[in-house]
């Protein structure tokens, strides 16, 4: 053979190698992001803002093409938007269900699609197995009787012989609203101070929280010690109805309230509330980790609770860092 003939074969064998490599890179590149179709409840909250923001902003980060329908406040277009998603044949499906009850048969028929579905913040109630994969949200209850547990305590600081709690409650059969009273309730059941003398819906909307407050103040006026909010966009309806009513919110009246975000933190740092239990919003790199993991025929965890932490007067608001949402 000669030099030139054994060189000529070397470079052909060279160049297959290369065209081999390149061929698999663009397979590689070439592999299909996961379609994840997504329903959000609605924009009623700077928690449920905050949550849209992170869930899009990690599905951008994992490289994962999100369809986001808002349903604005309403189950009927989660249903719709969950049909599209079948329709559509994404790889995986997730949603935050305004309420608990009604999904059975649109969750049937992803089943029937083989799409997984990951519900996201809130639960689902029904009798049915295998509907969904895997629930990432907080552990409400828990949130319910952190903040149950402060009034205990904050009562004992305080001496009070006698506690009146008005309870302004979330979605009526929503998992946060049943959960939270749920947890406040046993939080306090031993204690024969405490009288929860009305519950009254206000929709986790702030215009509600106002609305609310006004009648139980124009019903109850000083005899209310203690207002417990599901959530600050209510809680901070209802300050202005307080403080028009005469009251010192914070200091008249005890004010506990749900999820954490920045404009309840400074109020609470201007002492007008006393204690608001952290319900996080950043749920969306677990989600978009957890449909992968599905996508790839992988088992995960029923259910994923996120670490939630309590913020009081009994502390150094001041060190509080930036909530982000
Ligand atoms: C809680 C979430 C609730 C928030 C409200 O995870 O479902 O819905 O507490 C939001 O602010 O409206």
């Amino acid at each position: 053979m000669t030099v030139k003939k054994f060189y000529f074969i070397i470079s052909i064998l060279l160049v297959s190698v290369l065209l081999v490599n390149c061929s698999n890179e663009t397979e590689q590149a070439a592999e299909p992001g996961l379609l994840l179709g997504f329903s959000q409840i609605g924009t009623e909250s700077a928690w449920r803002i905050g949550n849209t923001r992170d869930i899009e902003e990690a599905a951008e980060n994992k490289g994962i093409n999100l369809m986001l329908e808002n349903a604005n406040q309403k189950q009927e277009n989660q249903i719709a938007a969950i049909r599209r998603f079948i329709a559509y044949q994404v790889d995986v499906i997730a949603f935050s269900p305004i309420v608990e009850d009604g999904w059975d048969n649109v969750l049937e028929e992803a089943k029937s699609a083989g799409i997984p579905v990951i519900l996201v913040d809130r639960d689902i109630s029904t009798e049915k197995e295998g509907l969904t994969s895997c629930l990432i949200g907080a552990d409400f209850y828990k949130e319910g009787f952190m903040a149950g547990e402060y009034l205990v305590r904050k009562a004992d600081s305080l001496g009070l012989e006698h506690v009146n709690i008005v309870e302004i409650t979330g979605t009526t059969n929503s998992t946060p609203m049943r959960q939270r009273q749920a947890g406040f309730m046993d939080a306090i059941a031993g204690d024969e101070r405490m009288t929860v003398i009305e519950s009254i819906d206000g929709d986790f909307l702030k215009s509600r929280g106002a609305e609310n407050m006004r009648y139980l103040l124009e019903t109850y006026g000083e005899d209310i010690d203690v207002v417990y909010s599901h959530n600050d966009e209510m809680t901070l309806g209802a300050l202005p109805e307080i403080e028009n009513a005469g009251f010192v919110p914070g200091k008249d009246i005890i004010i506990i309230s749900i999820d954490g975000g920045q404009e309840a933190i400074d109020v609470l740092k201007k002492g007008k509330i006393n204690c608001v239990v952290e319900c996080t919003p950043k749920l969306g790199k677990i989600l978009m980790e957890t449909a992968v993991k599905l996508k790839a025929g992988e088992s995960v965890q029923a259910v994923i609770h996120p670490e939630e932490q309590i913020f009081s007067d009994e502390m150094d608001t001041s060190k509080i860092s930036p909530r982000g949402y």
